[in-house]
């Protein structure tokens, strides 16, 4: 049986005393690896590993010297594209369609985007005056904040692994990364690429675990870990803002949401329908940004609920390598209890199932996955629970609504502010709902179209702070002003 080992100044470590945990596959439940699970000591050793790549050859270049091993890892990474494909189709159970892609061409790309973002990001001067007519100026420089604790979640794997890791390396820090106790593979393997390229020991470093009492927690409570980033539970987030407090240590947190679509009457119906299928059930509803409660104008409700359960039940449900799958299975067997228990929960409130609903009837040993159908409700308030809680699965409640200052209020009525989705051909309209909708995101007649540039992040309980383009460095640097007097 394969074992993932952590990855420690550039050598990848057992740790002591032999302690693992099963990682096993979402299709059938067989174990595909035993993980070498990090205890304090590995989880210092990895701090202390990054703290000294900080002092060595890392911490000496030059900007254009760490934007080329930064694109040398983008390139290394699309060389073994198809090694990171399946490492990540193995523990997710995702289609290869879709992580080829989307995962592994965004894993490569968030460390091309951030070398050029701190290539070409200027930082403040000004001209002051002084009293004897002599002036100073006052220049900034960015620093590295030095050792970024970087702790994930398991449903894009590499790609929110490193949309951190890219912008703090490219920035001049180290980082530890502590992937999801469910998804370890891409993490170790990006190990053997920062090795291949020569970036210097001790800057990316692995060490794999759970959260409380176990890695995630000696991690994000280490003394020698500047700054944290986090993707993950809100509840989670919460946990590590305290956990950072000692130390004042900042924290930049990507957290859950219950994200709404709005779709007026006037839209191009078929791509509100096309838009919400995808938002809806890509990646198995395993998407941050995805939508969970659909709100739709009174005139196409019913024709929009036909369509969207046609779609939702032409989605072909199955394995990873057929190119017809549409949707794999959820991520894991703990989470497709999680799930189950919210469409038996929406039963119980009264809903009607207008398609899906269980578990589809898989053959063989397929049945032993963690399969869920794509599941459409109607017919609740929006105070219900799977109107209300985050789900994390192929699910959506639609609504009907009547006018737009109604809809805005009930979009916006939810303790996340994470992404929203407004269908409209009415320019006007949509500049006047975008602006009003509490979320970090809005997008208008598309879903998940990003620009690396922009800013990304929740409000709310969706989460603390942006990332993206310049917005990353001001989380992963630290501005320094210099004035001299003239
Ligand atoms: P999770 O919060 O359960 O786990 C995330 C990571 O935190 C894991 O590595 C886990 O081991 C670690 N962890 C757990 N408890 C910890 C603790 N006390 N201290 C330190 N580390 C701890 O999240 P998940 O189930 O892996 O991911 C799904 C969640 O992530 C959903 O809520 C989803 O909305 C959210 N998410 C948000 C974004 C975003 O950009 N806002 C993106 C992806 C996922
Ligand atoms: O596209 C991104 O940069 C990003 N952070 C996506 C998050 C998706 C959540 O599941």
């Amino acid at each position: 049986m394969k074992t993932i080992a952590n990855f420690i100044d550039g050598a990848f470590v057992v740790a002591a005393g032999g302690r693992v945990f099963e990682k096993r596959s979402p299709l059938n439940n067989e174990l595909i690896a035993l993980v070498s699970e990090a205890g304090r000591d590995e989880v210092d050793a990895a701090v202390t590993a990054a703290r000294a790549a900080l002092e060595g050859p890392w911490g000496k270049m030059t900007v254009d010297e760490r934007v080329k091993l930064l694109n040398a890892v983008a390139d290394e990474i699309n060389r073994r594209f198809d090694d990171f494909l399946a490492a990540e189709v193995a523990d997710t159970g995702k289609p290869r369609s879709l992580a080829s892609h989307i995962d592994i061409p965004r894993g490569a790309a968030n460390f091309k985007i951030f070398a050029d973002v701190i290539k070409n990001t200027p930082t403040e001067f000004f001209e002051t005056a002084t009293p004897d007519g002599r002036g100073a100026i006052n220049y900034a420089t960015r620093r590295p904040v030095g050792v970024v604790g970087v702790v994930c979640p398991w449903n894009l794997p590499l790609l929110l692994m490193t949309w951190k890791v890219g912008p703090a390396l490219a920035c001049g820090n180290t980082v530890v990364v502590k992937p999801s106790e469910v998804t370890p593979q891409t993490a170790t393997l990006l190990g053997e690429v920062m090795n291949a390229v020569g970036i210097p020991k001790g800057v990316y470093n692995v060490v794999h675990g759970f959260g409380p009492d176990s890695a995630g927690e000696f991690l994000t409570t280490h003394k020698g870990v500047n700054a944290i980033t986090f993707t993950g539970e809100t509840r989670t987030g919460m946990a590590i803002m305290k956990a950072a407090a000692d130390g004042a240590r900042p924290v930049s947190l990507e957290m859950g949401g219950k994200n709404p679509a709005i779709v007026f009457a006037d839209a191009d119906f078929d791509a509100a329908i096309e838009g919400t299928l995808r938002s809806a059930f890509v990646n198995c509803g395993q998407v941050c940004l995805g939508t969970e409660r659909v709100y739709v104008e009174r005139p196409i409700f019913d024709r929009f609920v036909a369509a969207l359960k046609a779609g939702a039940e032409a989605l072909q449900i199955g394995v990873p390598e057929d190119p017809a799958t549409g949707m794999g299975p959820l991520v894991s067997l703990e989470h497709q209890a999680k799930v189950l228990s919210y469409y038996r929960k929406a039963v119980e409130e009264g809903a009607t199932v207008v398609t899906g609903g269980g578990v589809p009837a898989m053959p063989g040993d397929l049945a032993k996955g963690a399969w869920v159908q794509p599941t459409i409700w109607t017919g609740l308030g929006d105070d219900a629970a799977v109107a209300t809680e985050e789900i994390f699965g192929p699910c959506c409640h639609v609504f009907p609504f009547d006018s737009e200052d109604e809809v805005v209020a009930r979009a916006n009525n939810t303790e996340y502010g994470l992404a929203a989705a407004v269908w409209t051909r009415d320019l006007s309209r949509a500049h006047r709902v975008a602006a009003r909708m509490e979320v970090g995101l809005c997008w208008v007649n598309s879903w998940f179209l990003r620009d690396l540039r922009t800013p990304f992040g929740g409000s709310k309980n969706s989460g603390i702070g942006r990332e993206g383009g310049v917005h990353s460095l001001e989380f992963y640097t630290e501005l320094k002003n210099v004035c001299i007097k003239l």
